[in-house]
């Protein structure tokens, strides 16, 4: 097959590398989703772009054939979350290394370009310095973060050993429209959105001061383009961040003051294998990958709210 495969295409984060691709010029795109979290609602824009195979990537008879020959797969597909691979380690385990594991062998028995690997930033886990340098020592505090870097480890070694090009990218919390705000397990900010504009205050868990590098969703997917192209980069990891820091408080009452409320937060006990403050050095990324973030948070949270209403506002006419 000679278009990109997208794994967890149907994704808030997968969907926007699909787009991305797209508006690049790619004529068809493959996503593989076994749709646990995305959504075909994701992909409605694209959808006659978009060769959709619904299949878990543990079911490596059902992947090999959609990846063959790729020039390359960017694989998103996950259960990305660190609280629920705590109530939930075996699932995430089978999907975040062994799903992991069998799409790189596919990828590499199939004699794919190059794969781009979404990893995470919660390897790093408690650095004693900020910002956090790739060449910092992981120090992962959940199952989820083990996960991730076990996932990279292995990208690094089939660059070494079998010699599939591989690229990982430590995403820093991810935000931006279509992120799925509807579970515990949902990223922050959709948590936030979904608040805000019902007018009801957030659980925040420990007292807010906690911070993260907020990384606007198209940031990240058009810095996965530019990792699929870059030149002299297999078997590494690169940051993919925004270089920002912001606490949970800071954007609580930037979004209060946008949407001119006053709503106080409620604060809960901490979240086990929460990491306290996150903020990516960029150095290396924008040197070997050109990466170069474009959306400030306010800009990200000013779309991400656009989008968040346009839905309230679709789903009370229907
Ligand atoms: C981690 C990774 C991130 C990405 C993500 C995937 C770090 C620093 N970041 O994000 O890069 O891989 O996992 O899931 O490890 N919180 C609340 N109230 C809520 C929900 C969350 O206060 O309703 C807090 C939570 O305790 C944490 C912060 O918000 O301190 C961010 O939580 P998250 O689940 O959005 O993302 P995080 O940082 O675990």
């Amino acid at each position: 097959m000679s278009q990109p495969v997208v794994t967890g295409g149907a994704g808030f984060i997968g969907s926007a590398v699909v787009r991305a691709l797209i508006a690049e010029g790619a004529a068809r795109v493959t996503v593989i989703d076994n749709f646990a979290t995305g959504r075909r609602a994701n992909l409605k824009e694209v959808a006659g772009q978009v060769d959709v195979l619904e299949a878990d990537l543990c079911d490596y008879e059902s992947i090999a054939p959609a990846v063959e020959g790729a020039p390359v797969v960017f694989h998103l597909a996950a259960i990305p979350s660190v609280p629920r691979s705590i109530t939930e380690p075996v699932l995430a385990h089978r999907s975040n290394v062994d799903g992991t594991f069998n799409l790189l062998l596919a990828a590499q028995r199939g004699g794919v370009g190059r794969v781009v690997y979404a990893a995470s930033s919660s390897a790093y886990g408690d650095t004693e310095v900020l910002p956090k340098t790739e060449s910092m020592a992981p120090r992962p505090k959940s199952p989820y973060a083990a996960q991730k870097l076990m996932g990279e480890y292995y990208a690094s070694v089939f660059a070494e050993c079998f010699g599939l090009e591989t690229v990982s990218l430590r995403f820093f919390n991810v935000f931006g429209p279509r992120q799925d705000p509807s579970s515990p397990y949902s990223g922050v900010l959709s948590i936030f959105m979904k608040c805000i504009l019902e007018r009801r205050p957030p659980t925040i868990y420990g007292d807010g001061e906690q911070s993260r590098d907020f990384t606007y969703v198209e940031d990240v997917a058009a810095l996965c383009l530019k990792a699929a192209q870059a030149g002299d980069v297999s078997g590494q990891v690169f940051n993919a961040g925004n270089g920002g820091r912001f606490t949970l408080n800071q954007v609580w009452r930037m979004l209060c003051e946008i949407e001119g409320v006053s709503i106080e937060p409620v604060y809960g006990p901490p979240r086990a294998g929460d990491v306290r403050h996150s903020q990516a050095d960029l150095s290396a990324a924008a040197a070997c990958l050109g990466h170069a973030p474009r959306f400030s948070l306010e800009e990200g949270l000013r779309r991400t709210l656009d989008w968040y209403r346009a839905q309230q506002f679709e789903t009370s006419k229907s």
